[in-house]
């Protein structure tokens, strides 16, 4: 079931071997030569990633450095440089952050986006994703690949299509061909004993698990059948998981006394100023703010806030909403909090703008 009616517009992007990539960007003369990125072959370290040049040889991630040296004596090891890839991966999301805020990060170098509502580029998700690609080149120094489809199944098999520096895109209405060839163990979740257990139905391709009933499929693979009666027929209706923007901060504080009149009140309430200051410095990006709150406990347990709109901490304004607060009832204080509510997030999860959208 589509959204809304319509086709979903996903784009998933994977940099191309990542650590590999930022090394050569860094020391062009590693450029051609093959490459491993990963620990010391000595303290039987393993390969994080290599290069193209040198999985052409048969060298691939998580395999022993020593043996990747057997395979290839000249092969050149460079040591992982966390802080670096971080850095550069924080890049390259900046990038994605420019078409869309519907982001899933899957790991440092790899994300979906969720471009259906785009107008950028007259809504093509094929164009954005080149230019995505095109920016991550030039920004950052390393290629990308990028896979165009109408859900993330897809979207995740067609970023490998053309890799390295490659793009593919699968339109709607090519889904359909497209799986029929689709070896079964592209499928995710379908490993080595599912394919093994379908191998021996004569089963090898989407096409073939076509075949099958659901019900057949339930009574050999669970609920796992069910996913895979829609997958093999290029159906993946999951949304993507979009982190949720903070909507408000806050710091509060129980006293071990209550506190009974407004001078001790005003007092207490500048070191929780300071932690929220603090609090606040640690976020990022930046938020905006949009109010200030003071939040009161009473010692007979009922509470109170008192809000007012302002675009960064103001002690005074704490000190005023606090002075009003405490009128409300003539009642020791046992707890007092300082927050502020933070301007709309840009990010929502998918399912909240499905909610605006159906008001
Ligand atoms: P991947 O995207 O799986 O691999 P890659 O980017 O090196 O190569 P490609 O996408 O072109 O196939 O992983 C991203 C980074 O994560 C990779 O550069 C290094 C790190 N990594 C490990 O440290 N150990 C591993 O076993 C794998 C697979 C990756
Ligand atoms: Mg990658």
């Amino acid at each position: 079931m589509e959204r809304r009616g319509r086709q979903r517009k996903i784009i998933h992007c994977d940099c191309d071997s990542f650590y590999a990539s930022v090394e050569e960007r860094d020391d062009p003369s590693l450029v051609g030569q093959p490459l491993a990125v990963g620990g010391s072959p000595n303290a039987r370290g393993v390969v994080a990633t290599c290069n193209y040049a040198a999985r052409n040889l048969g060298v691939h991630s998580a395999m022993p450095m020593s043996r990747a040296l057997k395979i290839i004596p000249w092969l050149i090891v460079v040591p992982t440089n966390m802080e670096k890839y971080r850095a550069a991966s924080k890049s390259v999301h900046q990038v994605f952050k420019e078409y869309t805020s519907l982001i899933e990060p899957l790991s440092l170098d790899e994300a979906f986006l969720d471009v259906t509502d785009s107008d950028h580029l007259g809504g093509s998700a094929t164009l954005i994703a080149r230019e995505i690609r095109q920016k991550v080149k030039e920004r950052v120094g390393i290629t990308i690949s990028a896979g165009i489809a109408p859900n993330k199944f897809l979207a995740k098999i067609a970023s490998d299509w053309n890799k390295p520096d490659g793009e593919f895109t699968i339109a709607p209405s090519e889904v359909q061909q497209f799986i029929l060839n689709l070896p079964v163990d592209k499928i995710f979740g379908v490993g080595k004993v599912t394919a093994e257990k379908l191998k021996k139905l004569n089963i090898f391709t989407c096409g073939d698990l076509q075949g099958l009933k659901e019900l057949d499929l339930t009574a050999r693979f669970g609920k796992f059948g069910e996913t895979l009666f829609k997958l093999c027929r290029g159906i993946d209706e999951r949304e993507l998981s979009v982190e949720r923007k903070r909507k408000s901060l806050s710091t509060e504080r129980t006293f071990s006394k209550d506190l009974m009149d407004i001078n001790l009140c005003l007092e207490k309430l500048d070191p929780l100023i300071i932690d929220l200051r603090e609090r606040l410095l640690k976020l990022s990006p930046a938020p905006s703010i949009k109010a200030l709150t003071i939040k009161i406990k009473f010692s007979d347990f009922t509470q109170t806030t008192v809000s007012r709109q302002a675009q960064e901490i103001d002690s005074s304004v704490f000190h005023e909403l606090l002075k009003k607060g405490v009128t409300r009832k003539n009642t020791p204080i046992r707890l007092l909090g300082v927050g502020v509510e933070l301007r709309d997030a840009l990010s929502k999860t998918t399912d909240d703008r499905q909610e605006s959208l159906n008001l």
